[in-house]
């Protein structure tokens, strides 16, 4: 299942993000950005170590005390088929009085400034929060969709965002509650 909005500039589908032939693709890390599970345990496995050293030199420099909630940063995408990682920290679903959907935004719209910091035209998105972190997919759906919509009026120079969903039911459900 494919849909399109905004004139073709956002592509919502299913699918392995591991698999895009993209500029970017975002993984849904946590604050420590060494690893975890679900896509992030996918990202880094398909990616191979140098994602992971790249990770770790950041922790080491410029994040000593990680990377916080709602925050992206950007490293090589290794040996997928993305040219780019950027690694953004979905909120934990209602721990964080209130300010769940705000984090949730700041996700998206973080990811695509850095992306457009870096030149880049086209970037992939998972739905983050909604494995681990328990964000419910129908309310995720609208936040992420109004997000990366205002983001897109923001930054011209990117083409495509892409929505990949890791099954065709949760690929209905976010068409189903997205408000582009
Ligand atoms: N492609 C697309 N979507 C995927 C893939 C994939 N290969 N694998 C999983 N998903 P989660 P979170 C979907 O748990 O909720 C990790 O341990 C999945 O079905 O990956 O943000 C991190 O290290 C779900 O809809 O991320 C953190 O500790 C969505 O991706 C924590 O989990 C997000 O699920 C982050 O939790």
């Amino acid at each position: 299942m494919t849909a399109e909005f905004l004139n073709g500039r956002i592509l919502v589908r299913s699918g392995d993000l591991t698999a895009e032939d993209i500029d970017a693709i975002v993984n849904a890390a946590n604050w420590t950005l060494l690893g975890g599970g679900g896509v992030d345990g996918a990202i880094h496995a398909a990616g191979g170590s140098e994602i992971y050293d790249a990770c770790k030199e950041i922790r080491e420099t410029t994040l000593p005390d990680g990377l916080p909630t709602g925050q992206a940063v950007i490293t090589t995408g290794g040996r997928l088929p993305a040219k780019y990682v950027i690694h953004t920290v979905g909120p934990i679903f209602g721990r964080n009085d209130g300010r769940d959907a705000e984090l949730l935004a700041d996700c998206y719209i973080n990811s695509i400034a850095l992306a457009a910091e870096h030149s880049l035209r086209t970037i992939a998105f998972p739905s983050i929060s909604t494995g681990a972190y328990g964000y419910p997919k129908h309310l995720a759906a609208g936040v992420a969709s109004t997000a990366i919509a205002s983001a897109l009026e923001k930054h011209g120079a990117i083409e495509e965002v892409r929505l990949v969903l890791f099954s065709e039911g949760d690929a209905k459900i976010f068409i189903k509650h997205a408000e582009f």
